[in-house]
């Protein structure tokens, strides 16, 4: 678009007088104005300043490859010339989707076998809750409706699948969740686990689902959903003995499970997906971003053989599905995509430079304001705090989190604030060089923070 030549003012003026942003205090932005990334590449951002951004959280937890992929165009490019769209209703199909299905039941844990396509996790979501409603319709327990999730999950923006999520200020607005869902409290260990060792808050917090589903009957529970890491509620990473537990809990009284990968999978936690890392047996499991690494929408549930034997041999017609389900073009660069993840071996490549970006964090964690530094491969969080020796968090919360958050900006450096947490999710391409403009980009802005909150 650069042929439309326009300053960053008039960019700005434009864009509050016409676009609402999703999750934005419209009033703030309209004073402040938008950054306009106008181009990237690699794992630099540029806005339309000329102004560089090292990018550490490839985009939104997506773009896995890094910008610039030039095959993932032309990919993109050749399948819109051979057949931009057709749909997969009516008994009709496309190759790209075809393929990709065959690749995804390849790549995901045993048993996911058949993929229902949509083109974004949240309406991936919708699908789960849908889809796992109607199993349990034909197994013959229809009272079996009940979603019991976790507090901080993000599961999307939808109605159903906010409902999902246990994000309390979007449930404060608009009466959700809806009936059906549940919450319980996550394994995040800083704010809760008070002074429990890994091992007992583990199974102190699986056993809350445990809790909740005996509170609510279990012939009223239909699945449990959890992301292997709960990635916008904070990066929460649970004690290795926590997903055992849930699994146990989820067979002993007949629960579906959920995961969702929408962050987690193809390559985040240092394997193709969460489950990988943690050793679970879905049922399910919703995948979005790193799926096409966010160059076009993608987004889809894997089924494992238990759910689709019975939608596929006793449902008759499902009701459900979206006009771009397994659009050609999507899949195609999704192909595309998962050949880069594998050729390049960026997987362990991620992995592997994850060892330096631990040990590099190190340094991090010493710095006066951080609480603790947790992490997995190439997924992270940096807490700030208000006393680093006795554990204790900031009262209003998210205040020091934005603050930190802009000064990485203007220093040049994208991260996310998550309350007080600056998060990390980089590109699984990110070098070792990468790292160290990282470090030293994020040093210098907790120095900032730190001057600036002991002026308040
Ligand atoms: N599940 C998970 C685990 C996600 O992280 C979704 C589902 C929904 O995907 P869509 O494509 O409908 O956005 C997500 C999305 C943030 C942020 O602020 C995180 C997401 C989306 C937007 C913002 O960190 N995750």
């Amino acid at each position: 678009m650069a042929h439309l030549n326009r300053t960053t003012e008039q960019w700005q003026q434009i864009d509050t007088a016409h676009h609402m942003h999703p999750f934005t205090d419209y009033k703030e932005l309209a004073k402040e104005g938008s950054i306009i990334i106008t181009k990237a590449d690699g794992v630099y951002l540029t806005n339309s300043d000329n102004k560089q951004f090292l990018d550490a959280m490839a985009g939104l937890w997506c773009v896995n490859v890094g910008y610039g992929r030039k095959n993932l165009a032309e990919v993109a490019y050749k399948q819109m010339q051979e057949l931009p769209y057709y749909n997969t209703f009516f008994k009709t199909a496309t190759v790209p989707a075809i393929e990709l299905s065959r690749q995804l039941a390849e790549l995901t844990p045993k048993d996911l076998n058949h993929a229902f396509f949509s083109s974004s996790g949240s309406e991936a979501n919708d699908t789960v809750v849908r889809m796992v409603r109607r199993y349990w319709d034909l197994k013959g327990c229809p009272t079996k409706k009940t979603f019991v999730s976790r507090e901080y999950a993000y599961h999307g923006s939808t109605m159903a699948s906010v409902s999902l999520g246990g994000m309390a200020a979007m449930h404060g607005q608009g009466d959700l969740p809806l009936p059906g869902f549940a919450h319980v409290m996550p394994p995040y260990s800083y704010k809760y686990s008070d002074g429990m060792s890994d091992e007992d808050f583990g199974i102190h917090t699986a056993n809350k689902i445990e809790e909740k589903i005996i509170e609510l009957g279990p012939e009223n529970v239909a699945a449990f959903i959890g992301e292997p890491i709960q990635g916008a509620g904070g990066v929460i990473i649970p004690p290795d003995n926590y997903w055992p537990r849930v699994q146990e809990i989820c067979k002993k009284y007949d629960i579906l499970l959920v995961v969702d990968e929408v962050i987690c999978g193809f390559g985040r936690t240092g394997n193709w997906f969460g489950s990988d890392t943690y050793n679970i047996q879905p049922d399910i499991i919703t995948m979005a971003k790193g799926i096409t690494s966010g160059y076009v929408p993608l987004s889809g549930i894997m089924i494992g053989k238990r759910v689709s034997d019975v939608i596929i041999n006793e449902g008759g017609e499902f009701y459900h599905g979206y006009t771009y389900s397994g659009h050609p073009v999507a899949c195609a660069v999704a192909i595309e995509n998962l050949k880069i993840i594998k050729e390049e071996s960026l997987i362990e490549k991620s992995r592997d430079t994850s060892i330096y970006l631990q040990e590099r964090m190190k340094e991090i964690s010493e710095h006066p304001l951080v609480g603790e530094v947790r992490m997995k491969s190439f997924i992270g969080c940096v807490e700030l705090v208000k006393d680093k020796e006795k554990k204790i968090m900031f009262e209003d919360t998210g205040t020091v989190g934005t603050i930190c958050r802009d000064y990485c900006l203007e220093n040049g450096l994208v991260m996310r604030a998550v309350r007080d947490g600056m998060i990390f999710c980089p590109p699984l391409t990110f070098s070792n060089d990468n790292v160290d403009e990282l470090i030293e980009k994020l040093k210098k802005s907790l120095d900032k923070t730190l001057e600036h909150i002991s002026k308040i």
